[in-house]
C-alpha cells in the first residue's frame, strides 16, 4: 500500500477532528490495548494462561491475563493528563488519578479482558471501554462522578483480540473500525460509518439458561428455532462465543441479535452483564450504528447507574428484531 495514501487512515490522524484531550485518552487506551493484544497473541508463551491467585471485586476468580490487562490499562491511564479517574471490573471502587484527579477532563470505565473464560481455548477476547466527562472538573473526582447514564458517554468502544486486533470506536460520530498493523504499529481505518442491518436471521443466546428466561424471550427464541415451519416463516441460525466483544463484532459485521436477558437463575442478579463497562459502551456503539440496545423494558442508554458493578439484562442488535422482542 502506498504509505502516503495510508496516512489519513491512521487512528491518530483520524482523531484530529476530536478535542485534543479526547484524542490523547483514546490513543492512551489504544497503546495499552496494543500491549494487551501482544500478550494475548503470545498465548501460552507469555506465561499468562491460567488463574491468578486472586478474586476480583465481585468474588470471581481472576485469570493472569485479566490482572495483566488491568495493570497495563491502569498504569497507562494514570499517566494521561486528561484522565481524572478510572474504574475497572477488577476493582471494587474507582481510582482517582493522583496527578490529574482535579483537572483531568474525562473518566474511563473498562472491562480489561472480556470473555476471559476463552483465553486458554485460544478464542477471541477483548477490552471494552467507556469514556465519560469529569462532571465536576476543577474539583477532585469522587465515586459519585462515575454514576452517569450511558447516554453521557463522549466515546466508547472495544478492542477485539482475535485473528487480527481491531479497535471499534465511536466518538458519537458513527462507528469505525481500526485494525492494528502489526508491522508498522499503527491502527489503520478498515471500516467506517458501520451500520447494522435492521433485519437478521441470526441470534446469540446461551440456551442452557432457557428454563430461567422470562416468557417473551422464551417465545422469541422458540419462534426463531421453529424456523420455516413457525410464525416467522424463515430459518434462523444461532451462535454463542461467550465473549460479548466477539458477538458484538459479528453483529457490527453482518447484523444479528445478542441476548443475555433477565433470568431467575440467581434472583438477586437481574442480569449477568455489567452496565457501566459492558452494556453501556456496546449500547452507544449500537445506537451509532443504527441498531438498538435494551434491557427488555428500557433503553440501556437511559439507565442511571446505582452502583459501579450493577448488572443489567442486555438485548442488542438489529433494530427490527429488537423492536419485536420489546
Ligand atoms: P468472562 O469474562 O467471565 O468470561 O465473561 C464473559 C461475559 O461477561 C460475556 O462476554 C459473555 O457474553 C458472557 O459473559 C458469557 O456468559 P456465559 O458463560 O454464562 O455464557
Amino acid at each position: 500500500m502506498n504509505p502516503a495514501h495510508a496516512q489519513p487512515h491512521r487512528l491518530d490522524i483520524w482523531l484530529e477532528e476530536q478535542p485534543k484531550a479526547l484524542r490523547h485518552v483514546v490513543m492512551t487506551i489504544a497503546g495499552a490495548c496494543e500491549r494487551i493484544g501482544e500478550a494475548a497473541g503470545q498465548g501460552a508463551l507469555a506465561g499468562l494462561h491460567g488463574l491468578a491467585e486472586s478474586d476480583n471485586s465481585q468474588g470471581e476468580a481472576q485469570k493472569k491475563l485479566d490482572v495483566f490487562a488491568d495493570e497495563v490499562l491502569s498504569q497507562a491511564l494514570a499517566g494521561c493528563p486528561h484522565v481524572a479517574g478510572w474504574a475497572s471490573e477488577e476493582h471494587p471502587d474507582p481510582t482517582r488519578s493522583e496527578d490529574f484527579g482535579v483537572h483531568g477532563d474525562y473518566l474511563v470505565v473498562f472491562d480489561p479482558l472480556d470473555g476471559s473464560s476463552n483465553i486458554e481455548a485460544n478464542i477471541s477476547v477483548g477490552t471494552i471501554f467507556s469514556i465519560l466527562p469529569h462532571p465536576f472538573r476543577g474539583t477532585p473526582v469522587g465515586d459519585a462522578g462515575f454514576m452517569q447514564p450511558a447516554k453521557q458517554q463522549v466515546a466508547a468502544g472495544y478492542v477485539l483480540y482475535g485473528p487480527s486486533t481491531v479497535m471499534v470506536l465511536t466518538c458519537r460520530n458513527g462507528v469505525q473500525a481500526f485494525t492494528l498493523d502489526r508491522r508498522s504499529g499503527h491502527w489503520l481505518l478498515t471500516r467506517s460509518a458501520i451500520q447494522v442491518p435492521a433485519t437478521t436471521r441470526e441470534f446469540a443466546i446461551n440456551t442452557s439458561n432457557q428454563r430461567f428466561w422470562d416468557k417473551p424471550v422464551q417465545r422469541y427464541v422458540a419462534e426463531c428455532v421453529a424456523g420455516e415451519t413457525g410464525p416467522r416463516r424463515q430459518d434462523f441460525n444461532m451462535r454463542w462465543v461467550a465473549s460479548m466483544v466477539a458477538e458484538v463484532h459479528r453483529i457490527l459485521t453482518r447484523g444479528g441479535v445478542f441476548m443475555y436477558p433477565r433470568d431467575n437463575k440467581e434472583p438477586r442478579k437481574p442480569g449477568r452483564l455489567r452496565l457501566m463497562y459492558e452494556a453501556a459502551p456496546m449500547a452507544l456503539l449500537m445506537q451509532q450504528a443504527g441498531a438498538r440496545a435494551v434491557t427488555g423494558t428500557q433503553e440501556l442508554l437511559e439507565i442511571v447507574p446505582d452502583t459501579l458493578h450493577q448488572r443489567v439484562p442486555v438485548i442488542l442488535g438489529s433494530a427490527d428484531e429488537i423492536a419485536r422482542i420489546v
